[in-house]
């Protein structure tokens, strides 16, 4: 079987590219009426090489400044590159900048070929050579294969193909399960089967049948067909130019920068965390701030860049960002970028991707920036631990592993038993077989939060035993699935680092300022109210056992009712919490199969007195039990 691999012209409009590629394989690129008319190249252009061991498919971009976003669109899946100088203009704006974007696009191989040499005499093509040499220099083209080609005359085509199936051989395979991936840069209908669109798979493969989830859009559709170069296939893999037939896609809703990949695989963002390259020959740096165009895969799409570690980043200088895009796009972990001038006149800067989809970071937040510059520095694992700390209490995904950390597919499973066994990573069950991944640090700070936030409540409640969990977890700043709280809260307990029940809980280091003396007073009071039900005693009544201080037996009410024995519902005047709720369900009761109810009616239906029933009543209106119509008190749905 040969390789299939993706090869890309480069360089100024008018030096020969398209010539060049019709030359090597008979096909013209230029298919639009326009280009036809105007005898340039608007947009990419697309023909096949076959050179034995190898299968080319060829991307011939355009050469003019106004159309780099399609140059880019089409240098963004390429594994190798031609670029081309006429010897009869030499070295020209476009040629520095196409070869800029393909370093920015992190290219490894390519060879340089000096178009129209029928055009110029020996000494000419040597000062051209000097200049393209001196141009590559310190560039992935440094030692580059030079050729002197003719698309007129056919010179130097034989040898321009062996060069090339001899620069294929230099393009390191890849091993290991990847998953399905192509950025889309063209979309048509086809007659009786509807939508097609292509692109150059980038990584994986794809089968007729097979699912792929289309972004950002995020809906999974259905492989009807494929083809490569016109030719129905069975299978498409990386390295290969594909044409797919989606079922029940509307051509209109299709645009360039959209991808189709491995369910799960990609998620789109409108926040990436980056490393960011100011080219060394612009104007000036890029600071704080500025708004850009950002292309990413064949993506374009126009956002301000925030500078982490710096105010502007100078030129040939690199520094850590964040872009935010005003539309969402796809990436994953290490996917090269480029940044242009918003105007769209100046290829300004690129770089890697960290963080595909990141939440915004605070500037010059020095933790953050390690846990980021880990993301690049460090190896699979830390990678994947930077990634599970950016997590957060939502966890992680294998998949999270596979776009944020390059983690392969068939990796990700022994990378986190590998972590979980050395006690970074933590899989809490979530009861009903859900589980959730989480980097240790998020089970600490979540025990450090539920114990700062129980200390603030004790601190704030000095003599309330116990507080109510639900009203624990709301003072935590905690988004985030219920349960993790919950099984937290239970393993503190069983720490000892908290006591309680599944209703209460207290810091274990917490002594209640509650005296002794009082506490017994404590239970007192509360069996008193609960006695008493509906003819509740007053709270001065107990002034003599408090030793007649009057804010203490203040706060031991306020203890009560904080801890839900007694309720509070005028003045002096409290319910046992047992009453409380035997009153609203006694008064319901009567009311809902009998006519309204007067107060000395109520009264009598509570056996208390009309001292009491007065503002019982009231409370009841208040807490929505009853309302008033009159004389009378009936349900407030009546
Ligand atoms: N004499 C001569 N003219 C060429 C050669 N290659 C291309 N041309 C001409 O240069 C012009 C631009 O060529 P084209 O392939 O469209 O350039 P591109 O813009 O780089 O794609 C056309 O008029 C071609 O006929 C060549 O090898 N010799
Ligand atoms: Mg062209």
């Amino acid at each position: 079987m040969p390789r299939d691999l993706i090869l890309g012209t480069a360089g100024h409009i008018d030096h020969g590219k398209t010539s060049l590629v019709k030359a090597l394989t008979g096909i013209d690129c230029d298919r639009l009426p326009e280009e036809k008319a105007r005898g340039i190249t608007i947009d990419i252009g697309f023909a096949r090489l076959d050179l034995g061991d190898f299968r080319l498919g060829i991307v011939d971009v355009p050469g003019h400044e106004r159309f780099i976003k399609n140059m880019l669109a089409g240098a963004t899946g390429i594994d190798l590159v031609v670029l081309i100088v006429a010897t009869d203009d030499s070295v020209m704006p476009q040629t520095r900048e196409h070869l800029e974007i393909l370093r920015l696009l992190g290219l490894r191989h390519g060879l340089i070929a000096l178009t129209k040499c029928d055009l110029v005499d020996e000494t000419t093509r040597e000062v051209v050579e000097l200049e393209v040499r001196e141009l590559v220099q310190g560039t992935f083209l440094e030692n580059a294969p030079l050729l002197r080609t003719s698309a007129h005359t056919g010179e130097g085509i034989p040898e321009l193909k062996a060069a090339l199936a001899d620069l294929c051989r230099h393009v390191e395979e890849r091993t290991g399960e990847e998953w399905f991936r192509m950025s889309i840069d063209r979309s048509f209908i086809v007659q009786g089967h509807g939508t097609v669109v292509t692109g150059s798979v980038t990584s994986g493969r794809l089968r007729v049948g097979d699912e792929v989830e289309w972004q950002p859009r995020g809906e999974r559709v259905r492989v009807r067909s494929l083809q490569n170069h016109d030719q129905g296939v069975e299978e498409v893999h990386r390295g290969m130019r594909a044409a797919i037939n989606l079922a029940g896609v509307h051509n209109e809703d299709v645009v360039r920068g959209q991808e189709v990949a491995t369910p799960g695989y990609l998620v789109p963002s409108r926040t990436l965390t980056v490393r960011l390259h100011c080219l060394a020959d612009v104007k000036r740096p890029i600071k704080h701030r500025a708004p850009v165009r950002f292309h990413v895969g064949t993506a374009e799409v126009m956002g301000t860049v925030s500078l982490l570690d710096s105010d502007a980043v100078q030129p040939g200088a690199w520094a850590l960002a964040q872009v935010f895009l005003d539309e969402p796009v796809t990436a994953v972990w290490g996917q090269p970028f480029v940044i242009r001038g918003s105007s769209a006149t100046q290829t300004l800067g690129g770089g890697q991707v960290l963080q595909p989809v990141a939440k915004k970071v605070r500037r010059r937040h020095l933790e953050m920036q390690e846990r980021i510059e880990k993301l690049w520095s460090g190896g699979a694992d830390e990678r994947a631990l930077a990634v599970a700390w950016f997590g957060g209490f939502s966890g992680f995904t294998a998949a999270d592993l596979v776009r944020g950390a390059n983690v392969g597919p068939d990796q990700a499973p022994a990378v986190i038993e590998r972590l979980k066994g050395q006690k970074a990573l933590v899989d809490v069950a979530l009861g009903s077989g859900r589980h959730l991944l989480l980097h240790a640090d998020m089970i600490k700070e979540l025990d450090e939060r539920i114990l700062t936030a129980l200390g603030r409540l004790h601190e704030q409640f000095p003599l309330m035993t116990t507080h109510d969990r639900q009203k624990v977890q709301s003072q935590l700043d905690y988004v985030g699935d219920d349960t993790l709280v919950h099984a937290a809260v239970d393993r503190l307990i069983a720490q000892k680092r908290l006591a309680g029940d599944l209703r209460r809980v207290a810091r274990t280091d917490f002594k209640p300022k509650l005296s002794a003396n009082l506490r017994k007073l404590k239970d007192k009071v509360v069996a008193e109210y609960q006695q008493a039900r509906f003819t509740p005693p007053e709270p001065s009544s107990f002034a003599g056992a408090a030793g007649g201080n009057a804010a203490n037996l203040r706060d031991l009410f306020d203890v009560c009712v904080a801890e839900g024995y007694l309720v509070h519902v005028a003045g002096d005047l409290y319910l046992h919490g047992e009453a409380e709720a035997e009153m609203r369900r006694l008064v319901t009761e009567k009311l809902s199969d009998g006519p309204g109810m007067t107060v000395a009616e109520i009264r009598d239906l509570l056996g208390t007195t009309r001292k009491f029933a007065v503002p019982l009543c009231e409370y009841l209106d208040r807490a929505g039990v009853t309302k008033r119509a009159g004389d009378l008190r009936v349900l407030p749905m009546a």
